[in-house]
């Protein structure tokens, strides 16, 4: 399986995917550096902290169907036209997803299986999967990450509102007695998060607080005792109004960890609008969408995002199946800093404005990890000018290189370097100063 990644193709050749072909057109912009991390499954790993996480949370609900097997190549339709994203959402442009092709891409959220396992008529599930998203470079972002959903649906002509009831008196009684604050301005229905025009408000509501109720549990079983130390202060929980496409009410929840508050999720009440789409518009329910590595990394410790990647046997013995232990940093190889400041393409000057030639940072930050891995640990924009006369731009960037694994010599940093600057000029129209 690993080879079959390992292959680099031509690039007028079709990606060849676990046996399957994707012809390539003008959306393909998944890199070889990216399609290598599909069969690594850190989820799959049960001493991995990402692996260890998904137990603890699965555990959590634990009646659920548990899915973390589901392939990472998914339709456009899958993750954005069934969800309800209108046409212009930006989060279907190149700059910010991975498409294999127009009709392909590898999935930006798990949210992207719901209508597909609804339809198969799962109506309790989790699942657990590696997503990707273009972004910048630092120690908090990766193309690549984890995300978990988890969806609850019942038939209201099933009794399925009295079970949620039912439900709902239990997990108030037990957050009652248990050491958390929850800060809710979100309460009942508001103007601005209303309920969905096709729900009795009842019903609304009762889906809504059991949505609530299971992750303020959640959230008390991962951080619970944790985040201040002894645990005798209380858990600091807060919900706060969203957006998504698929859900009305929606919401985010953030935790308070170490004195900063950390967003670990969104949710709502899932749209009938999806639900029909899925053959299924007789049931009602929630769903919610968590990213594992910010939890990962302030509950283990771990201070940089590519460690959840590494090999090293430093890394990886530290963790074991059932525990959430604290990483202990080991010596870390040293870095070496690389400037390069290049004019920006004409077109995307201060009289720019012609969209054909417009400068995305992501191409940039795309391009450096294809050439670089995981050899970087961050690219950071630290100088821009715009000239006087010509109204030109100039762009400084400063590279950060490190291994997570070795000592990396200069020559070696300065043929990375070197592949960087060409290939920023041949093929995104700078010039280098
Ligand atoms: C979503 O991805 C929605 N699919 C969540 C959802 C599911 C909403 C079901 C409603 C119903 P969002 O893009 O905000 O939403 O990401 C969800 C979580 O993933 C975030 O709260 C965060 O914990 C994590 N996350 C998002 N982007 C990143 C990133 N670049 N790096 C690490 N974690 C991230
Ligand atoms: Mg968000």
């Amino acid at each position: 399986l690993r080879q079959a990644y390992a292959v680099r193709p031509k690039p007028t050749e079709p990606l060849v995917i676990d046996g399957t072909s994707y012809p390539r057109d003008a959306f393909t912009n998944a890199t070889p550096t990216i399609l290598d991390k599909l069969p690594r499954r850190l989820h799959l790993q049960p001493s991995h902290p990402i692996g260890i996480l998904r137990s603890l949370i699965e555990s959590h609900f634990s009646s659920f169907a548990h899915l973390n097997s589901l392939s990472p190549i998914v339709t456009v339709a899958q993750n954005f036209d069934d969800l309800g994203f209108p046409a212009d959402h930006p989060g279907r442009a190149l700059t910010d997803s991975y498409y294999l092709n127009e009709r392909h891409m590898l999935r930006t959220h798990t949210s992207a299986h719901e209508v597909e396992l609804f339809r198969q008529g799962l109506d309790q599930f989790l699942v657990t999967a590696d997503v990707y998203r273009r972004d910048e470079i630092d120690r908090s972002h990766y193309p690549v990450f984890h995300q978990m959903e988890g969806c609850n649906v019942v038939d209201p002509a099933q009794g399925g509102i009295e079970r949620l009831e039912r439900e709902n008196a239990e997990m108030r009684a037990a957050l009652g007695a248990a050491n958390i604050v929850i800060e809710d301005p979100t309460g009942v229905e508001t103007a601005t998060n209303p309920y969905q025009a096709e729900h009795d408000p009842r019903t609304a509501r009762i889906i809504a607080e059991h949505l609530k109720n299971s992750l303020n549990g959640l959230v008390l079983k991962l951080f619970g005792g944790r985040a201040g130390g002894d645990g005798a202060e209380p858990l600091r929980v807060r919900w706060i109004e969203a957006t998504f496409p698929w859900t009305a009410p929606s919401y985010e929840v953030e935790v308070m960890f170490n004195g900063k508050w950390l967003e670990i999720l969104g949710c709502g009440v899932v749209r009938q609008a999806a639900l029909d789409k899925s053959g299924v518009g007789h049931k009602q329910g929630w769903a919610f969408g968590l990213g594992l590595e910010r939890i990962a990394m302030v509950l283990f410790s771990i201070p940089d995002i590519r460690l959840f990647w590494s090999s090293d046997a430093r890394f990886s013995n530290q963790f074991r199946q059932g525990d959430i232990t604290t990483f202990k940093p080991y010596s870390r190889f040293p870095e070496c800093y690389k400037d390069l400041a290049f004019w920006l393409p004409e077109a995307s000057g201060a009289q720019g404005g012609d969209k054909v030639q417009q400068w995305h940072e992501n191409d940039f930050m795309e391009l450096v990890r294809d050439e670089a891995g995981d050899l970087v640990e961050g690219v950071q924009l630290i100088d821009e000018f715009t000239h006087p006369k010509t109204g030109r731009v100039s762009r400084c960037y400063r590279f950060n290189y490190r291994s997570m694994d070795r000592s990396l010599s200069n020559e070696e940093v300065n043929v990375i370097q070197e592949r960087v600057q060409e290939r920023v000029t041949s093929e995104m129209g700078v010039e280098v100063r």
